[in-house]
């Protein structure tokens, strides 16, 4: 079967999680991604948090499948020699190094242009260029305060807080992924590469976008309606943290079912939808509450929202997570059982989707992943292991004209 990006070749200079989880995307929709490596050590992702000695972590095998692996000591001069003559055939470089660290290697946007005018530099850094923090290092945490997530959750009464959903890292993979199959319709028309950019705090805040809005509305009005604050509680002049709250204008909640007490997660999302009181009210067979005047508008439920939350809960009391949504789901009421990794990972509808796969490996024996979540009607995308260290070294060499004497000499210069 051809896949939509079949002949285009990346160049996948790229470690942890952001840039990784950018190029896998690419891979799984058809391009050529070859994955350069330190020789040696290769990504650091490779012996982070291990589960099996001398096999690949799961942090590596999980963020690089479908690309090949190519050990190239690019500080070298033969390393860099390989380097080029990769650059000269390929459509994308792909980088998340440290600032400067290509331009200190010798491969700067100027150099990389003059080498191949048709190639996409796309890079990943945790603030943009020019930001007076543009010489910083970054991790996913890092971001995520920086970019207005953790200000913005959590509980009120404790402190900033981080997503366990990678915000700072894959969601800036995905933006890079956009830019950069934007860059490459962009140069059918032009015929010439350009740079692509993407800075880890700008990828959270686009996320964050609607508590921009919030702060708008809290400085023009002065409080804002659908946050558990309201009525009761004070507003500061900045966004306060919502707990649980619904983000978009729709209350909502997380509310215990049978067997809270014992099980950390047995409870589910409860979203209060304003045209859909009716159905709410009759679910809960609470059928006098729907024209009483102290719930039938959002505005008059606010005040005591708390209350109702409370009484869903004692209906919920006798229900498991599951059999509630069962329940909920009849009357149109969006809400979810709230899912364990465990639940999610054997969960048979995502297994069918291809949204939870299981991929074999040289080494690990199977592994599980996540598949594509884009799902396309003329394409599967086919999740395949991820490299051994260097598994590809010889193959890309061979490709791109070494001779078996010479690739011998290369690896005599420890250069790959
Ligand atoms: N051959 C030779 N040298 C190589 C090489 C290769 N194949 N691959 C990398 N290197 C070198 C780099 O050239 C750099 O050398 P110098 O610093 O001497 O110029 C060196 O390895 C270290 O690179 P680094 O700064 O990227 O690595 P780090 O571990 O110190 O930092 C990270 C890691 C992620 C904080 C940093 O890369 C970064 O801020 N990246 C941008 C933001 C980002 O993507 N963060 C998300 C990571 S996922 O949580």
């Amino acid at each position: 079967m051809t896949k939509p990006l079949d002949g285009i070749k990346i160049i996948d200079f790229t470690h942890v999680q952001a840039g990784p989880a950018c190029t896998q995307l690419l891979a799984w929709f058809g391009a050529d991604v070859i994955k350069v490596e330190r020789p040696g050590s290769g990504d650091v992702t490779r012996n982070q948090l291990r589960d099996i000695p001398d096999a690949d972590a799961l942090y590596f095998t999980m963020l690089n499948s479908n690309k090949k692996s190519l050990t190239l000591d690019t500080k070298k001069p033969e390393g860099k020699e390989v380097l080029e003559k990769l650059i000269r055939e390929s459509d994308v470089l792909v980088e998340n190094f440290g600032p400067g660290a290509l331009d200190r290697m010798g491969f700067s946007w100027e150099r990389l242009n003059e080498l191949n005018p048709k190639m996409i530099v796309a890079s990943v850094k945790g603030f943009s260029d020019g930001h007076h923090y543009d010489d910083l290092k970054v991790y996913e945490n890092v971001a995520q305060c920086a970019g207005g997530a953790a200000s913005t959750t959590g509980f009120w009464d404790g402190p900033p807080t981080i997503s366990a959903a990678a915000l700072g890292d894959s969601n800036t993979g995905m933006h890079l992924a956009i830019g950069i199959l934007t860059a490459l319709l962009g140069r059918d028309k032009t015929g010439k590469g350009q740079k692509v950019a993407v800075s880890m705090q700008d990828s959270v805040l686009n996320l964050c976008r609607v508590k921009l809005r919030d702060q708008q509305r809290l400085e023009r009005v002065g409080y804002l309606e659908e946050y558990p604050q309201y009525p009761h509680g004070e507003f500061g002049d900045v966004v306060p943290r919502g707990g649980n709250a619904g983000g978009g204008g729709q209350p909502g909640w997380v509310l215990k079912c049978k067997g809270w007490e014992t099980d950390s997660n047995a409870y589910i999302y409860f979203t209060i939808q304003g045209h859909a009181w009716e159905p709410i009210c009759k679910a809960l067979g609470k059928p006098e509450w729907i024209d009483d005047p102290a719930y039938r508008t959002a505005e008059a439920r606010q005040p005591h929202i708390f209350e109702i939350f409370k009484t869903i809960e004692t209906w919920l009391a006798d229900k498991t997570k599951f059999e509630a949504v069962d329940i909920l789901r009849k009357f149109d009421i969006p809400c979810a059982p709230v899912l364990t990794m465990k639940e999610l990972a054997n969960d048979p509808s995502l297994r069918a989707s291809g949204t939870i796969v299981e991929v074999p490996h040289k080494k690990r024996g199977s592994y599980l992943t996540v598949g594509s979540p884009i799902k396309f009607s003329d394409m599967k995308p086919e999740v395949t292991a991820s490299p051994l260290l260097g598994e590809h070294t010889d193959e890309v060499l061979a490709s791109l004209g070494y001779s078996k004497q010479e690739i011998f000499n290369l690896r005599e210069a420890k250069a790959v």
